[in-house]
């Protein structure tokens, strides 16, 4: 069997020069914000994991649940031809998969490339694939979905790309639309968008998801200190930070925080970088948007796809959207 390929955008030294950057911005703003994007080291992947599995999460099990119903449909709604599949923000790539059997049965599926910041996790989905679909190619980047666009593999037949979870609602509205105009200039026409979204839905719901009883959420939230004592020689103790997940319905986004038991001064030593935080105080560490069906659409046609197909699961709470490169 020949072994995946495996396309490194970033680097150990990329990561470390913006893990600095953003570190040294971000602690110094006012308000104090750390990205997302930090969060998914090992432990954070990890932790992810553990998060899916939690009963308030709803997330993973309702586009689950969607994709495992409607794979046949998603696959006819391809066209009739072989397909190539890139999945961004994979993870363990597990939700793709009843759409790549769809596509595997019906001799189809050409290749699967999971596409992550997380490299680990790319080289285990590709560890794990190579058995399961012997005849396709398969091949996997380790890059970020926010600047490795270009960097999409340019195979001839028809392209789906698929970005599931909700983690296109982590982004801020600019983000989202400049996210949609550089997927699009990276697409070809008749190539396809597999979009999952969180919708909007009763606040309780969704704040239960981001407040689970088991605590993991918050040791999630958390982990980016341990990033950043880590990669960084920081000093935080992470459990004097407590998580704070704030719903913001004008908006409808869940705010995510971490909020200062006390008066602190942290040392990050590899920035050399001494921050005081007040009591109370807290640093933004990622926004989780909410979506309405419409909306999502029109800014998908605004970015130059043709939405094409949508389903949910029976109490109407993950959207999969399906568009077409115009
Ligand atoms: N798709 C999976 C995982 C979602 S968690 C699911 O639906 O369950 C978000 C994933 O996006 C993580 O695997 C994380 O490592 C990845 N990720 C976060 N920011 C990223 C970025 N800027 N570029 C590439 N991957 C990113
Ligand atoms: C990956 N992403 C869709 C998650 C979400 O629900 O916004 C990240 C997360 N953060 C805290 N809980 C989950």
């Amino acid at each position: 069997m020949p072994q995946p390929e495996l396309r490194i955008c970033l680097d150990d030294d990329d990561l470390d020069a913006s893990l600095r950057l953003d570190t040294r911005v971000g602690l110094t703003s006012h308000p104090k914000h750390l990205p997302m994007r930090l969060h998914y080291d090992g432990r954070g992947s990890a932790l992810f994991g553990e998060l899916t599995r939690q009963p308030e999460y709803y997330q993973t099990r309702s586009e689950r649940a969607v994709l495992r119903d409607r794979a046949g449909e998603i696959a006819a709604a391809l066209g009739a031809g072989p397909v190539s599949v890139i999945e961004l923000g994979a993870g363990r790539a597990e939700k793709i998969r009843p759409v790549l059997d769809a596509l595997a049965a019906a001799g189809r599926l050409d290749a699967f490339w999971p596409f992550d910041v997380a490299a680990g996790e790319v080289r285990d989905v590709l560890l794990e694939l190579a058995e399961v679909y012997p005849d396709a190619y398969l091949g996997g980047i380790v890059g970020d979905f926010t600047r490795h666009l270009a960097h999409l593999p340019d195979h001839r037949d028809t392209r789906l790309v698929a970005f599931l979870g909700g983690t296109f609602g982590n982004f801020t509205a600019p983000e989202r639309a400049q996210f949609l105009r550089d997927l699009r200039e990276a697409l070809r026409p008749g190539d396809r968008f597999l979009l999952g979204a969180d919708l909007v839905k009763d606040p309780a719901v969704i704040l239960a998801a981001y407040n689970d009883a088991a605590g993991v959420t918050a040791e999630f939230n958390r982990n980016v200190l341990h990033v950043l004592n880590h990669r960084l020689d920081a000093d935080f103790v992470p459990g004097h930070f407590e998580h704070v997940a704030l719903w913001d319905a004008g908006g409808a986004t869940v705010d995510m925080r971490l909020r200062a038991l006390k008066p602190m001064a942290v040392d990050v030593a590899g920035l050399g970088l001494d921050v005081a935080f007040d009591a109370g105080e807290e640093v933004r560490t990622g926004i989780s948007v909410k979506f309405r069906r419409a909306e999502l659409e029109e800014d998908l046609r605004t970015a130059g796809f043709a939405p094409s197909g949508y389903w949910t699961d029976a109490r109407g709470f993950m959207g999969v959207f399906l568009a077409e490169a115009a």
